[in-house]
């Protein structure tokens, strides 16, 4: 009877593992790295914050000591600012000449590296005072998402390339194609760089995807429909896409709004598959 026993054990040992390795074997791509948690991901809810509803979210990023440093967008309304994380209120406003429509924001040591949509320029500011600014022009085709490891940029511009770019000459390090399994991924927009991965607003979704910079395939994706749809349902009917994360790296927070959303949320992710 033991000896039954043990071998139906042991053939249920070898159907389970099988059934792992039918569904979980990651596809070829994936394969040389560790196995992602998981590759969906929904949320929970930590907490709400009041946002700007005016806020044309465009670049966003955790300051340190509860603060938020935001870009903002849109023709003669467009913003670098830092918000008090837990009011929303707006500590410092730098208003941008009207032409120019801001788009995304880093942070490398003690200056905030901003792109421009539809140019080639850029702007460095000091983040204790925003009037002490320079220029810079890249070699992206356009200027729309930023973020940093602490060494390079990584930039975007609306297309499926992520770029790496050199902080002092802007020279384009690297450059690698977002790609799910073997699919481009266009409008990657709005950046964060979070453990080693690039997560990206992919523009007129609510998904966000977890990019490898190191050869641009998304490794998992994060649904936040549920966000812009509860807004909508409470009556917020202007708001426009989500767009914006946040990492605070020394508490693990992450953040994410949309563009003229009036919240920003604290959320967790949660693995769906
Ligand atoms: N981008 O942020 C995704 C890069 C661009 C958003 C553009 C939104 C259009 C606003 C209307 C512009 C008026 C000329
Ligand atoms: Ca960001």
């Amino acid at each position: 009877l033991i000896a039954v026993a043990a071998a139906l054990a042991a053939l249920l040992l070898i159907a389970a593992a099988y059934a792992t390795w039918r569904v979980g074997s990651p596809p070829a791509a994936l394969l040389g790295r560790p196995a992602a948690a998981s590759r969906f991901y929904s949320f929970d809810l930590v907490r709400e914050y009041p946002h700007d509803p005016d806020a044309f979210t465009q670049g966003l990023l955790y300051g340190g000591n509860d603060t938020l440093f935001e870009s903002t967008g849109l023709y003669h309304r467009s913003s670098v600012r830092e918000v008090e994380l837990p009011t929303g209120k707006v500590l410092v406003h730098h208003q941008m000449d009207g032409d120019m429509f801001g788009e995304g924001l880093t942070l490398l040591g003690d200056r905030l590296f901003q792109v421009t949509w539809l140019k080639n320029d850029g702007f460095i500011y000091d983040r204790h005072n925003f009037t002490k600014r320079k220029s810079f022009t890249h070699k992206m085709r356009d200027g729309w998402g930023l973020a940093t490891d602490g060494k390079v940029l990584f930039g975007s511009d609306g297309s499926s390339k992520l770029y790496q770019m050199d902080p002092k000459s802007f020279k384009v390090m690297k450059m690698v194609t977002v790609k799910y399994q073997d699919n481009e991924v266009p409008n990657i927009n709005e950046l964060e760089y979070i453990d080693g991965e690039v997560w990206a607003n992919v523009w007129q979704t609510d998904c966000i995807a977890r990019v490898s910079p190191e050869d641009g395939q998304v490794l998992s994706w994060i649904f936040l429909h549920e966000l812009r749809r509860n807004l909508l349902n409470s009556g917020y009917t202007n708001i426009d896409v989500l767009n914006g994360i946040a990492w605070d790296e020394g508490n693990h927070r992450l953040f994410v709004t949309g563009k003229l959303w009036p919240k920003l949320y604290e959320i967790k992710l949660r693995p769906v598959v």
